[in-house]
């Protein structure tokens, strides 16, 4: 028998780094596949050692900005990505060390570090799968990421009246649904009004992770559930980096869109943030009529159409449908069932390939208050229209 052996600190994490590696991509020759994989960590290693060094020296004479501004931090970031993508190999991942709100006291999520992977068996890596398919902030992470993503998740299992989150508590993990429901309470003068829910799906806790700033609701499970969990560093290197690009990608094009012009420009930056991107085909279907709500849609390009089922002499619903309006590039849909808390008036479909942002409801709650009035004096036209198409007298806003 072996005597007491001990086991040098990363050497489990390093190895396992590998074995996923081996199991997502299945190289022809594993031999040839370490040497490539450790040739490259060892690489990133030396370019982190050296980037540390410049940053550590830069920060002397440089004060950090807000995460709304464009400055040379960004500036810093593009040009690691120049590097990123001129040393690129197949096996290569991001090794940029600038993060959005990069705080410089806080270096937690270091590349240098191992990657955190939580190893699943097929079954719980499927129903992740399926729980994340849906997830906004993972709309645009490239596969790489979102790979890593799904390592670095863990799986939790909740009872009733379970606190998941408690409002003013330091953000440790972030949350994506796999099955419950969870109310969302925040307090309003000393009391805790319960202001929605999650229903099954969706994901929650990456406010305090993203802007370093304390819990801002509390999340209670009102059945028994399971979730996964993503750590704070993990989240911070795969997310909130994203985060940087996200803005570069989008901040043109969402200071263009007129409904949004009524905000400032952090406030839109944070609607970047959480927001994410879906591409659909001609002809595919964006909402159903008469389904319940739980986003709102800005098309990025291409177009859609409305179209409402028409109604019988007799005032029901018939089955052919309508086209009563077209969306092209900087409009938007999808608010009306939000604001009224009905179903969806409309179906809504891609006219060719149309892209499309997209903004889940609490989102849509924290951050587009400002725009709700102008979205209900639209959504008054709407009325009029359907007075003219239908004769009959409607009220959508109630
Ligand atoms: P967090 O890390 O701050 C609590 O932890 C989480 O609750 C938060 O991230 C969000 O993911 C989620 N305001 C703030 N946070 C909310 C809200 C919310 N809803 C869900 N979360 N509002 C409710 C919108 C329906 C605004 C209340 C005024
Ligand atoms: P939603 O959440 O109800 C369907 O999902 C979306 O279609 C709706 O939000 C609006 O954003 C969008 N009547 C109802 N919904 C409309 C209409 C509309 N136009 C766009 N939507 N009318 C056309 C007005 C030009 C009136 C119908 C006769």
């Amino acid at each position: 028998m072996m005597g007491s052996v001990e086991i040098p600190v990363g050497l489990k994490e390093l190895l396992q780094g590998y074995t996923v590696e081996v199991l997502r991509r299945r190289p022809p020759n594993l031999v040839e596949f370490a040497v490539q994989h450790f040739a490259h960590l060892q690489e990133n290693q030396r370019k982190q050692h050296v980037k540390k060094h410049t940053i550590k020296s830069a920060r002397k004479g440089v004060s950090f900005d807000t995460p709304s501004s464009k400055t040379a931090k960004d500036n810093d970031e593009e040009e690691e990505e120049e590097i990123f993508k001129s040393t690129a190999c197949k096996y290569s991942r991001r090794v940029s060390v600038c993060a959005e709100a990069y705080n410089p006291d806080d270096d937690e999520d270091d590349d240098s570090e191992p990657r955190v992977v939580h190893p699943k068996t097929d079954e719980q890596r499927r129903r992740l799968q399926d729980a994340c398919r849906d997830i906004l902030l993972f709309k645009t992470l490239d596969q790489e990421q979102f790979s890593e993503v799904l390592d670095g998740m863990f799986e939790v299992l909740v009872k009733p009246e379970e606190h998941i989150i408690d409002q003013g508590d330091d953000g440790d993990n972030f949350y994506v649904i796999e099955k419950g429901v969870y109310d969302i309470f925040v307090q309003k003068d000393g009391v805790s009004v319960c202001v929605g829910k999650y229903d099954n799906k969706g994901s929650f806790g990456e406010l305090a992770l993203m802007y370093n700033t304390p819990r801002a609701a509390t999340i209670i499970a009102t059945e028994e559930g399971a979730l996964w969990g993503l750590d704070r560093a993990t989240f911070h290197r795969l997310i909130v980096r994203n985060n940087a690009k996200k803005r570069r990608m989008y901040e043109a094009f969402i200071e263009c869109v007129p409904l949004l012009k009524c905000l400032e420009l952090s406030e839109r930056m944070k609607i970047v943030d959480v927001l994410g991107a879906k591409a659909f085909e001609d002809g595919e279907r964006i909402i159903m009529q008469g389904e319940m709500a739980d986003c709102f849609y800005i098309v990025e390009s291409g177009e859609v159409k409305i179209m409402i089922k028409s109604k019988t002499k007799a005032g029901q619903e018939g089955n052919t449908e309508v086209e009563v309006a077209r969306c092209t590039r900087g409009q938007y849909f999808g608010e009306l069932a939000l604001v009224t808390n009905k179903p969806r008036a409309a179906s809504v479909y891609a006219v060719g390939e149309t892209k499309c942002l997209v903004i889940d409801i609490q989102a849509f709650e924290r951050l587009l208050g400002p725009c709700k009035e102008l979205m209900k004096r639209n959504i008054s036209q709407y009325e009029d229209q359907l007075v003219a198409l239908f004769g009959s007298s409607v009220d959508l806003k109630h």
